[in-house]
């Protein structure tokens, strides 16, 4: 019998993101950018030193918020391909659970491929458990189950102890990830996301509330039971020119993560921060601002200074939202970060579209490839 509506249990329980790992070229120097530009610190190692002899993995912090930079020792291995392939990226977005094993079942069973099976890591310090499973792309989920563990990260890993730890920019944990997938594949990737996950589309867009001249998508929101996870996909749409989705996949070379959300407590601090630290933002013309507030209403903040940081600003029916972007963090126009800041709004910035497409496709433009 099936259960009253509202009554399931969730067979998915999610904690959370328990971290982002970037396969990268150069896991030393990525992780060294991440604490400079982004302020994390110092907290884990794994590589020969530790026992682990194909890979060195540097696990990073800053309040809620853990990245791993992983880097393989030689070629010809699936990570070397996935950085010969994507260049830099994202290879895991790992969720927290209460138990991996049971999260592996119900994933594997309702039709998820298997990445890894229940893995259990023990180390003097505890014990991590471990499941994934393929998404989008060579990008996987891993689901993280942590039990008593005590030690910096995770078996495997040995603290990461530094002189050098550059103060927080304020970030505090991933707000959501968002994923490019190929076309005609948008729907594909939404039934995964409900029948494998449990989760539930919570908001759609299509290609007429966000084609500018040029560029179009599609995107549809993914959340989890809580909404503690939330996973937009995009797909390319027929423009007059390029989509930057479909410029994404050319670089990339297949689907994958575009862009991870990080979340601050006050938008303004952060980013005057991670400007000063060297990270480059993505601009709309200052006109934005001339009428900005005739569409949002009251917000706290002084305009001028989220005009003279290019912040933008939308609201929707609960609240308003503050967000940025990065231009891409790697020479291919590939992976990028939002920083946002919510202020009772639980949507994505709708409002900007138009104006933040534009500001991607002056970029387009300037690579050559709209
Ligand atoms: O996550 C979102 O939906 C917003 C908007 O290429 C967005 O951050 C969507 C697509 C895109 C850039 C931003
Ligand atoms: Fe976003």
């Amino acid at each position: 019998m099936a259960a009253a509506p509202g009554t399931q249990t969730d067979f998915l329980p999610l904690e959370g993101t328990d971290y982002v790992e970037f396969y990268v070229g150069n896991a030393k120097q990525a992780a060294h950018f991440y604490k400079t530009a982004f302020g994390f610190q110092s907290l884990a190692y794994a590589g020969p030193e530790t026992g682990v002899k194909d890979r060195a993995s540097y696990a990073i912090r800053q309040n809620k918020l853990t990245f791993v930079l992983t880097t393989p020792l030689r070629a010809n291995n699936p990570m070397a391909d996935h950085i010969y392939k994507h260049g830099d990226g994202v290879k895991v977005l790992a969720l927290r659970v209460p138990d991996a094993t049971q999260a592996w079942k119900e994933t594997t069973s309702r039709g998820g491929k298997s990445y890894m099976e229940p893995t259990r890591l023990k180390d003097d310090q505890g014990e991590v458990v471990l499941s994934g499973i393929h998404t989008y792309g060579d990008t996987i989920h891993l689901f993280v189950e942590r039990k008593n563990y005590k030690g910096a990260f995770m078996p495997g890993f040995t603290e990461w102890k530094t002189v050098y730890n550059p103060t927080s920019t304020g970030l505090q944990y991933v707000d959501h990830c968002v994923g490019n997938v190929g076309w005609g594949q948008m729907n594909k990737w939404v039934g995964f996301y409900e029948e494998v996950l449990g989760f539930r589309n919570i908001l759609s867009f299509d290609d007429k509330d966000i084609s500018t001249e040029y560029s179009a998508l599609m995107s549809k929101v993914m959340s989890n039971g809580n909404g503690f996870v939330k996973f937009p996909i995009n797909e390319p749409a027929e423009g007059r020119k390029k989509s930057q989705v479909e410029e994404y996949l050319d670089f990339y070379d297949g689907e994958g993560c575009q862009h991870v959300a990080l979340a601050t407590n006050n938008i303004i601090e952060t980013v005057t921060t991670l400007r000063d630290r060297g990270v480059e933002f993505l601009k709309v013309p200052t006109s934005y601002y001339d009428e900005v507030l005739d569409r949002v209403g009251h917000i706290d903040e002084d305009l001028a200074p989220l005009r003279e940081l290019g912040i933008l600003i939308d609201r929707d029916d609960e609240g308003y939202l503050l967000q940025i972007f990065t231009r891409p963090v790697e020479d291919r126009p590939t992976l990028f970060f939002e920083i946002i800041q919510r202020k009772g709004a639980k949507s994505f910035g709708k409002g900007n579209f138009k104006a933040l497409f534009e500001a991607i496709e002056r970029e387009q433009e300037l690579r050559g490839n709209l």
